[in-house]
């Protein structure tokens, strides 16, 4: 719409700048949520917020927004943004090009001298990848009225740290509270970490909707002893029920229903020692798919397996559904806003669904929302490696500025 442009090289600029902040000398980045790593980003992102004239806030929960007035200041904002948190040695990308992104469109019409008839705001959400305090998407899910504040605060890490001491200690527990206000509507810019823009050599797609998931978390206890001694049939041991379970997982996967994904990714043993018979396992399962009874059949039949694997090893054990998200189509108009934006800058898209969970799941839930995405290289994400090119971030932000301009010219 207009003559508001991009600035790729101050965009770029700032990306690299910001990618310095907890840098792995793999490329990748370890911003784990309200680590010293993830409180430097964040000052530079209120800092940043701040120089392109946004009013900061931060909520209760340490969700960081930027407000740009329009010219209507009764009518509801335009939200858009992502997470600046990361995985333990992540990609530099994932949330990152999302927040911003969305800054980059506020400088974008700044130096335009555009002002648009609704409220902007933007954001940077707390704790959206869930790997230091469960559950993701824990500061949107607040804001969302999916989770109380009293139990994000309780949410514990490996060491026993809390998300609401560490807040305090990094000093971004805000007054603001952290509930659903009215929104006109919600966009998010985001890394399609997965292979199917990459195969089909594309450079952003209109994101229709997101998986649901199931997070568990499962401990075997059995008995240590030792090695060496210990008769193979006078044994509990813990890790022989965890791998029957990981190998289960598998089973289901093959059989439930094609899109349906499963997942084994922390375990954790003690005492952890090579001639000791493992005492206790605690690990993790995560299920998804785009059909919310494929989910919940995956994880019924999951729980049969761990009963199963306990009563073959004779061990106790627990078991713990963390979080369940249901499967969302996102909200036609927005999905049309962004096909037409996509269309108008004449760039060729396809229609994706997520695997991966975002702010947006929780969003779509209080109002209109759909996404963004631009290819991930080899499909990673995750991983130090995860790379996307630099053009084809420029494509998804031209198309985030231009859906929020439609969508901020309405009254
Ligand atoms: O798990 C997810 O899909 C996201 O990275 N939190
Ligand atoms: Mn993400
Ligand atoms: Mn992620």
């Amino acid at each position: 719409m207009g003559d508001v442009t991009i600035d790729n090289q101050r965009y770029r600029e700032r990306f690299e700048k910001f990618s310095e902040i907890g840098a792995t000398d793999r490329e990748g980045v370890n911003r784990p949520s309200l680590s010293n790593e993830n409180k430097e980003a964040r000052y530079t992102i209120v800092e940043w917020f701040r120089d392109a004239g946004l009013s900061v806030t931060i909520d209760e929960v340490g969700n960081i927004f930027g407000r740009r007035e329009g010219n209507d200041a009764d009518l509801d904002p335009v939200l858009f943004g992502s997470h600046i948190d990361s995985q333990y040695n992540g990609g530099r990308y994932d949330g990152v090009i999302g927040v911003l992104g969305s800054l980059e469109v506020i400088e974008a019409l700044n130096d335009a001298n555009i002002t648009t008839e609704r409220p902007l705001e933007v954001v940077a959400w707390s704790n959206e990848e869930g790997v230091r305090f469960q559950p993701d998407m824990l500061g949107s899910g607040v804001f969302c009225d999916i989770f109380d504040v009293e139990y994000a605060y309780s949410r514990e890490d490996k060491n026993g740290k809390t998300f609401g001491e560490e807040l305090e200690r990094i000093d971004f527990k805000g007054d603001t509270p952290s509930e659903p206000r009215p929104l006109h509507c919600y966009f998010e810019l985001h890394v399609e970490q997965g292979p199917f823009l990459e195969q089909e050599d594309l450079p952003v797609a209109a994101v229709e909707g997101v998986f649901g998931f199931s997070w568990m978390n499962v401990t075997f206890e059995g008995q240590a002893n030792h090695a060496g001694p210990t008769p193979m049939d006078m044994r509990h041991d813990a890790m022989v029920a965890t791998s029957d379970v990981v190998q289960a997982v598998r089973r289901i996967t093959a059989t439930e229903g094609t899109d349906l994904v499963g997942t084994v990714g922390s375990v954790d043993v003690w005492p952890n020692a090579i001639n000791v018979i493992p005492e206790t396992v605690e690990f993790t399962l995560d299920f998804r798919s785009y059909d919310d009874e494929v989910v919940e059949t995956a994880v019924q039949r999951i729980q049969q397996e761990i009963e199963w694997a306990a009563e073959r090893e004779g061990l106790k054990y627990e078991f713990e559904e963390i979080m369940r998200i249901d499967a969302d189509p996102f909200d036609q108009g927005c999905i049309d806003t962004v096909v037409e934006s996509i269309e108008e800058l004449g760039y060729d898209y396809t229609r994706l669904v997520s695997g991966a969970g975002h702010d947006a799941n929780y969003l779509n839930k209080i109002c209109p929302t759909s996404m963004i995405f631009v290819p991930s290289v080899d499909g990673i994400s995750h991983r130090e490696s995860e790379y996307t090119e630099w053009e084809d971030i420029q494509v998804g932000t031209e198309v985030l500025l231009e859906a929020v301009q439609k969508q901020a010219s309405k009254s």
